[in-house]
């Protein structure tokens, strides 16, 4: 009911203000109200796409142009659209809190346009390219194709600078990270499902020290633990409740 949501989101929002050491976490369900299709669920891009065809480094040396074409296509997706009133509230909530920790999975970067400091982009981001020959990043907003040319050396060898499945994520963001999970006495879990690793754990690892695990979902079947406060509903009209 509307009573017991506004009780939980005062909890949420005291539990948070009280951290010490407060994380938030965000996942493609923020960005669903943005027009971002997520991967899984009933509009999910893995329902017509296969992700092992896609979003691993196999695919991408057995097929580069397929995997190229896939992420040109989300660029224009993403391009075309804006952050939404949770990555805006995200930002606000960082700035009232400023020992706030942030981290997403997105790497549409909508996080960032809205404001918000030093985001930690565990899965990368889709507007910059890597070299797989020399290392080199680039921020490189347009259409990508297995021929384009690295800037920086001969080898026309660009890749999406995105984790796939089965790579290890930046060091320099998975470091502040498990250093505020050792300590971390609260976290804000907003639109993911919790079943890619190692995002997935975070939650779990704050549950078993015992803080506060506040999830904001559309879905049921979370927030079945003792010390969790779930906030089914929308992103964009829950994490500004919070941010007030
Ligand atoms: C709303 C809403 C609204 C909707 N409001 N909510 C077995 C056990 C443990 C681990 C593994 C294992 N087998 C394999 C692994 C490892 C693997 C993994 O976890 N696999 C699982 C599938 C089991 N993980 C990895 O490989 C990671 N790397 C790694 O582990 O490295 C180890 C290593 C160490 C040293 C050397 C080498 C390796 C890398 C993971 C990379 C994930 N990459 C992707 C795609 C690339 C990015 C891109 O192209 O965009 O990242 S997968 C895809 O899933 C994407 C996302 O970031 C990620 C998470 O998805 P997310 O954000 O949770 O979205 P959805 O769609 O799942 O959920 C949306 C949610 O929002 C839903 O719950 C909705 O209800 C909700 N929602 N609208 C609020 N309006």
């Amino acid at each position: 009911s509307e009573s017991e949501l506004t009780e939980k989101v005062e909890r949420a929002a005291l539990a948070l203000r009280s951290a010490r050491a407060p994380l938030f976490l965000s996942g493609a369900g923020i960005s669903a109200e943005s027009g971002i299709p997520t991967f899984r669920g009933a509009d999910g891009l893995w329902n017509n796409y296969r992700s092992e065809d896609l979003a691993t480094p196999v695919a991408f040396a057995r097929d580069p142009a397929l995997v190229w074409s896939w992420y040109n296509w989300r660029k224009r997706l993403i391009a075309e659209k804006q952050p939404n009133a949770a990555h805006y509230a995200a930002a606000d909530i960082s700035r009232k809190i400023p020992t706030l920790l942030a981290a997403t999975q997105n790497v549409d970067g909508f996080h960032a346009v809205a404001g918000i400091e030093n985001i930690l982009e565990m899965h990368g981001n889709i507007y910059r390219t890597r070299c797989t020959a020399c290392g080199d990043i680039t921020e490189n907003r347009g259409d990508i194709l297995p021929t384009t040319p690295c800037a920086t050396c001969a080898e026309p060898t660009l890749r999406p600078d995105i984790v796939w499945f089965g790579e290890a994520l930046p060091a320099n963001v998975l470091q502040p990270i498990y250093e505020r999970l050792q300590i971390c006495d609260a976290i804000v879990v907003v639109g993911t499902s919790g079943s890619v690793y190692p995002a997935a754990g975070f939650a779990v690892e704050v549950r078993r020290r015992e803080g506060h695990v506040i999830e904001i979902n559309v879905d049921e079947g979370h927030g079945h633990y003792a010390n969790d406060i779930y906030l089914r509903g929308r992103a964009g009209e829950i994490l500004p409740r919070i941010a007030e």
